[in-house]
């Protein structure tokens, strides 16, 4: 079986348990405690290269670590990545756009806001938010008049933007101000297999 090591509150994990839901895939699942430094231990450096979650492992053994590869080695052969190679590589080009341009400007705010160090850290969360904003001005700008990022269906460039982006709030991002990017991730809340990042009550976790 799938086993994916994750956290709890991991943005990049998140989005590799929607794509194991929405694929209706069966997996473990293991949940490190990242603030007790659980990824980096010895014993998970022998699974993930980089002391990072989250690590997909696959029935044979072999581990594939960064959510983008883990994503687009999931996908291959779904509907959720265009088997056209230019649109495929479209797909490609977003996720790149995600890890070089969002995903850190949005996740370390979100993490210094969550550990209560927002204060004390205000100045660095002002420059990551420059950078942050200038990323969701350009998502807003191509989502104004398209439904999907890539051609006309939702694929794993929604997917894989819309985690951190919907998770910007809590790094005080005011988005507000984006309502192209509001409608959007309207839209792919209400993808089939969707899952929160942190179940309801009651709710299977996670799958
Ligand atoms: N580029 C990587 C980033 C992964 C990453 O930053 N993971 C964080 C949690 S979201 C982590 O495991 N940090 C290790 C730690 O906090 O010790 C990906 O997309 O998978």
């Amino acid at each position: 079986m799938l086993r994916l090591y994750d956290s709890r509150l991991s943005g990049n994990s998140w989005k590799i348990r929607i794509l194991l839901s929405q694929l209706g895939l069966d997996y473990d699942r293991v949940t490190l405690d990242l603030q007790k430094g659980e990824a980096r231990e010895l014993a998970f450096g022998q699974i993930s290269r980089f002391a990072r979650v989250p690590v997909l492992v696959l029935e044979d053994g072999r581990p594939i670590v960064e959510s983008g590869a883990i994503l687009l080695h999931l996908a291959q052969g779904t509907p959720y990545l265009p088997d056209d190679p230019y649109l495929r590589t479209e797909v490609t080009s977003w996720l790149f756009f995600e890890q070089a341009d969002l995903q850190k400007a949005i996740a370390v705010p979100r993490v210094l806001h969550l550990h209560g160090h927002a204060q004390d850290r205000r100045q660095d969360i002002e420059r990551l938010h420059v950078d942050g904003y200038a990323g969701l001005e350009k998502l807003e700008q191509w989502l104004r008049g398209r439904t999907w990022l890539v051609g006309e269906h939702y694929t794993v460039a929604d997917l894989a933007l819309s985690a951190y982006v919907s998770l910007a709030g809590q790094g005080g991002y005011d988005m507000a101000r984006f309502a192209g990017i509001r409608d959007w991730l309207v839209r792919v809340h209400g993808q089939r297999g969707w899952v929160p990042l942190i179940p309801e009550a009651g709710q299977a976790a996670g799958r």
